[in-house]
């Protein structure tokens, strides 16, 4: 049985969270094949999905770091051992009927102490040609003394790539892998790491390697749902790629859930997927929600008996309700990085029901941006932060102003500027970015 990764893009939003979450219990629900869809999420909860999940009794996704190919991906999990006080006959036995060169040897409790081998036992015999012990005294002695201690130890979450060429230059053919109480969890042989599997991994809400999971390209993508603009993650295969321009890759979810009535859709999945199409349509106002996007809401909305603007009013409201919000709250939740020419840009934008609030720390937000933009080496570091009420945004720009202020036609001489009727990072503020290279 494998493990399907649902993964969002890093800093991760509402969207993104719950897309994977929803698709996850879909998979699981519809799926033929025998792999374990897993949701995962590479940043914090936003305070906004924290509060469904909890209200309505979800577990939180487990936070990956990345999905390289590690030993415990590539190792042989079935592992043969024999206690040390086993006899050499035992041993032999074992190797013989299991076909094995070698044989785990562990302690009484359990912990792994060396390994035996055929070759071992071959030099023993060779050793012994020219006395004239019996064979059966030989064999009735214990594999506690015979042990080979020098095989390669690793451990599980090693990346392979750091440990592929050690492996390829010991001297034993087996690598044990220990997990942290010492027991023998797996052997890594040279077969092992000629070609290891692949990680497998689906894209919800991105599909641009700079905003993917470090490790995208040493993994296999087997889907991905996006309403964004198409990047450049590639794969090996044909795969299945559903990229709508609607309001959110929630509705998108939702929309695979209607094309499979007989999975069922819980109220905790509803609630995840409405909650993620009022924050990324920014209560169904921006420019980018679609008709698709408002009848998907009301269909939700009725499955969880629940008016649709007054659930996402009351989202919006929980997430202000987190007081103060932090600097990094409001700069890194949702912060994009996207190439620039030969630039690199940080776009972040923050949706509030109290724009005033928020532009109290200003001048903390200008600095931090500043810090992160000095840190990473981006061109500019933008921040809109998005009053749902008021419908606007007030634009925050860290770094060199001009291409910003060239492209959304504003000046940024007096510190930010507040833009009516910009509510959409992807449709009104990218496009007008990226014409600008
Ligand atoms: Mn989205």
């Amino acid at each position: 049985m494998h493990r399907t990764l649902v993964v969002g893009h890093r800093n991760p939003d509402n969207d993104s969270i719950m897309s994977a979450i929803a698709y996850a219990w879909l998979k699981n629900a519809t799926s033929a094949d025998s792999s374990v869809y897993e949701a995962v999420r590479l940043g914090p909860l936003p305070h906004e999905t924290r509060w469904v999940l909890e209200r309505y009794g979800i577990e939180k996704p487990r936070v990956i770091a990345h999905v390289y190919r590690r030993v415990c991906d590539a190792m042989t999990k079935e592992v043969v051992s024999v206690r040390e006080d086993a006899t050499l006959l035992e041993a032999g036995r074992i190797m013989r009927d299991r076909n094995l060169r070698a044989l785990v040897v562990t302690d009484a409790a359990g912990c792994y102490c060396g390994l035996i081998s055929t070759r071992m036992l071959a030099e023993l015999f060779i050793s012994e040609l020219d006395t004239d012990r019996p064979r059966h005294e030989t064999l009735a002695q214990a594999v506690g003394g015979f042990l080979d201690k020098g095989a390669l130890v690793l451990e599980p979450e090693a990346l392979l790539k750091d440990v592929t060429e050690s492996v390829l230059a010991a001297s034993l053919r087996e690598a044990i892998v220990l997990d942290e109480d010492g027991v023998c969890v797996g052997v890594l042989t040279r077969t092992d790491i000629a070609r290891p599997p692949r990680r497998k991994v689906i894209l919800v809400d991105h599909n641009e390697s700079a905003q993917a999971v470090p490790g995208i390209d040493d993994a296999a993508v087997v889907e991905i749902l996006d309403h964004h603009r198409i990047g450049d993650v590639q794969t090996t295969l044909p795969i299945r790629f559903l990229n709508m321009p609607v309001g959110a890759t929630a509705t998108i979810v939702a929309l695979e859930y209607q094309s499979h009535p007989h999975a069922g859709l819980p109220a905790p999945m509803a609630a995840c997927l409405l909650a993620a199409i009022m924050t990324d349509t920014v209560l169904l106002k921006s420019p980018t929600a679609t008709d698709t996007d408002r009848a998907v809401a009301q269909w939700l909305g009725d499955a969880l008996g629940v008016d649709a603007l007054a659930f996402g009013i009351e989202l919006f409201g929980s997430r202000d309700a987190a007081s103060p919000p932090t600097v990094e709250a409001i700069t890194g939740a949702d912060a994009k990085e996207f190439e620039l020419g030969e630039h690199r840009v940080l776009i972040a934008q923050y949706e509030t029901v109290s724009l005033a609030r928020v532009l109290e720390h200003e001048a903390t937000l200008t600095a931090h941006m500043e810090k992160v933009r000095v840190e990473r080496g981006y061109e500019f570091v933008l921040l809109m932060v998005t009053d749902v009420v008021a419908e606007g945004s007030q634009v925050i720009v860290a770094g060199r102003p001009s291409i910003v202020e060239r492209a959304l036609g504003i000046s940024l001489h007096s510190g930010s500027v507040w833009m009516p009727g910009i509510l959409s990072r992807k449709k009104q503020v990218l496009p007008r970015v990226l014409e600008q290279v």
